[in-house]
């Protein structure tokens, strides 16, 4: 059993809808268990345009290896109706795997822990909401968060 750590995020379409239902999509996944949710944020664009995002962080206890799991992301990402029309795009749905227990993958097609994590508000927030203790490679969540205090995010 490993513990992981999945981000959402949607900017189009009702997002906050998409993120509950893509919640409730994972945790019926079979091979995913114990699945917790944080409060949802309001985030600005970040690399990115469009609306406001809507982001928030699931930890998961999962059988699936890593491939797996992302390949069950990306299912649940198309049922929503995601287009990529380029990279950063807005987007109905993005399922990012944040972290898969202490496992560091470098491959084009999965590169965990996710390579823009710790430069992200809308990320570390939720994430130190579900594992206030959490330690990046980069650092402590508190001393990431401070460091992306430019970035406006609100708790929604
Ligand atoms: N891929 C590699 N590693 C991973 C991973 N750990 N998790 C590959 C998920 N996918 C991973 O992803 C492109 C490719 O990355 C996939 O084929 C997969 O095999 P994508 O979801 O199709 O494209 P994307 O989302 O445009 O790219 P990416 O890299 O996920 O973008 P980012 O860097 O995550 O940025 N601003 C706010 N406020 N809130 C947001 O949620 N999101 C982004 C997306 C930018 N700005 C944002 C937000
Ligand atoms: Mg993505």
């Amino acid at each position: 059993m490993t513990l992981a750590y999945i981000g959402l995020g949607a900017n189009l379409g009702e997002a906050q809808d998409s993120l509950k239902q893509a919640a409730a999509e994972l945790a019926r996944v079979p091979g995913i268990s114990a699945l917790t949710l944080s409060p949802f944020y309001g985030s600005a664009p970040v690399d990115s345009s469009g609306p406001d995002y809507v982001n928030a962080v699931a930890t998961i206890e999962t059988t699936l290896d890593a491939r797996t799991l992302l390949a069950a992301l990306q299912k649940i990402e198309l049922d929503h109706g995601r287009l990529r029309p380029y990279r950063n795009a807005p987007r109905t749905l993005d399922l990012d795997l944040l972290l898969y227990g202490d496992q560091e993958i470098d491959e084009p097609e999965l590169t965990v822990p996710h390579p823009r994590m710790h430069q992200r508000a809308f990320v570390l927030k939720p994430l130190a909401d579900l594992a206030p203790t959490l330690r990046l490679r980069q650092g402590s969540l508190a001393e990431l968060l401070e460091a992306c205090s430019g970035q406006r995010l609100e708790q929604i």
